[in-house]
């Protein structure tokens, strides 16, 4: 395959930054960043710095940036990719710039749709093991299940095992490997779609169509759809490494396990309810509070103590607190302004817009949450609810489409880099205890 302008930009990028690497791990790899305490070790790492990525940042006040920008900062700056009639930028413009830190010209994002379109069909053998699945399998082990079933097509894999790919050009052929599976994953979802929801009926790729725009008509939506399957994919590309889906994608590429590899286990993660599946678990919940009261929006106090029940039933408010953010997700405000611009008397946005004037409070008198806020699954199946896409165990896999152009650029940066097999280390819960005892490890 010819190489592509934006391989070249990817090659110059990653050999001008390497020695930075190289510089901070041989010379100052004594210098401590973070100390970890005993609270971090039993609960699940958080706040630990032991991750590194220059392709997205979560602040915990501000929310995300990606390539240094806000959200509302990247849209602007991509404002030239915006499709004619439409809002959003491409999703081919935005994985340009999730790559490059770039704002790639026309040319170049016209560069990336010509070989998103090149790669993209589906190969019969992957459509066989999804129609052999139970039709009633989650979408998300189907959408797994198709990720490492294209595996035995990896150019890592395959250049790997020819036994003399040199470190530093490991990134080339993981670069062919996430061209591959982002052009392929919304034609996978969609076949996963039709096939479990729409009587089986499929409708072709169409050639002349951007990937969000060929994402909408494939799974059988009009305008302004498409903008929406934009936004959703850019709003849920990135959020930094160390969230379930990324390091757990992170974590397998460590082992120079390819990008099928890496990103079906990092599916596998996604489709936890404290992650991805959250989004599925807050259009169910609201579903649910409307069905106890006749399908009519709730009051205030109504919702407060449906609220409430769900507490005191001892699950979690789906969509409220994060790991990291300490304030509302940008991420829904984004989506909130689209919805108040395209749906503002849809009742479920309207109960969206309810739940964020009631749900803090409640969260903040019920003591536990560090963040009482809204994260991005609070709104997004309203929107998906409202254009007819109502198949909720079907929101995951948008996700999961989205999520790729993060990981799939991380990876890709990873193996450029040189970053090694992670192994962090164990200790026992008696040593816990003694050090613990002692007011600390001796080091
Ligand atoms: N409702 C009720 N309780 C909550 C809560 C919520 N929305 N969010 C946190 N809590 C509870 C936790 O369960 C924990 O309780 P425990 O001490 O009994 O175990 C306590 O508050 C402290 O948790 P935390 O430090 O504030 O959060 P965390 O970092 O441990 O977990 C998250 C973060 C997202 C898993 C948690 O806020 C949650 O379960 N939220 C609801 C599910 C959700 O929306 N997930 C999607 C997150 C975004 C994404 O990945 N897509």
């Amino acid at each position: 395959m010819a190489e592509s302008t934006l391989k070249q930009v990817l090659k110059q990028k990653i050999e001008a930054f390497r020695p930075r690497i190289q510089k901070l791990n041989k010379e100052f790899g004594e210098v401590v960043i973070d100390k970890v305490n005993i609270g971090q070790a039993i609960g699940g790492a958080r706040d630990v710095r032991c991750l590194v990525t220059d392709i997205s940042y979560l602040d915990p006040q501000e929310g995300i940036r990606f390539r240094g920008k806000t959200i509302p900062e990247t849209f602007e700056a991509l404002k030239a990719h915006v499709v004619p009639g439409g809002e959003m930028p491409t999703v081919e413009s935005f994985f340009y710039f999730l790559l490059t830190g770039e704002i790639p010209t026309k040319e170049q994002a016209q560069e990336v749709f010509a070989e998103f379109k090149k790669r993209e069909a589906l190969p019969q053998y992957v459509i066989d093991v999804l129609r052999a699945m139970p039709r009633d399998s989650h979408p998300m082990a189907m959408f797994s299940a198709g990720i490492v079933t294209m595996q035995r097509e990896s150019v890592f894999a395959k250049r790997y095992g020819e036994g003399n790919l040199k470190k530093t050009d490991m990134w080339d052929p993981m670069y062919e490997d996430a061209m591959t599976l982002v052009a392929r994953l919304p034609v996978l979802a969609a076949y996963i779609y039709r096939m479990k929801y729409k009587g089986d009926t499929h409708i072709a790729s169409d050639a002349s169509l951007d990937l969000g725009g060929n994402f909408a008509k494939m799974i059988g939506q009009v305008k302004p759809y498409d903008d929406v399957a934009r936004m959703y994919f850019i709003l849920h590309s990135d959020h930094e490494s160390g969230n379930v889906s990324a390091h757990t994608s992170h974590l397998v590429a460590s082992a120079l396990s390819d990008a099928y590899y890496s990103y079906s286990a990092g599916i596998n993660g996604l489709a936890g309810p404290l992650h991805g599946l959250a989004n599925q678990e807050v259009l169910g919940w609201i579903q649910q509070t409307m069905k106890k009261l006749n399908n009519q929006v709730p009051s205030k106090e109504q919702l407060k103590q449906f609220l409430w029940d769900t507490l005191n039933s001892g699950q979690v408010i789906p969509g409220y607190g994060h790991a990291v953010l300490r304030k509302t997700d940008p991420r829904y405000t984004a989506q909130n302004e689209f919805a108040k611009k395209h749906l503002p008397n849809d009742p479920l946005f309207q109960l969206v817009n309810m739940i964020y004037e009631v749900a803090p409070g409640v969260l903040t008198e019920h003591g536990k949450t560090k963040n009482p806020w809204p994260n991005v699954d609070a709104h997004s199946g309203v929107i998906q609810w409202y254009y007819g896409v109502r198949e909720w165990d079907f929101y995951t896999v948008l996700f999961g489409v989205g999520r790729a152009l993060g990981v799939l650029a991380n990876l890709v940066w990873d193996r450029g880099l040189g970053y090694a097999i992670e192994r962090p280390k164990s200790v026992t819960t008696e040593m816990l205890e003694k050090w613990a005892h002692e007011g600390g490890r001796k080091i």
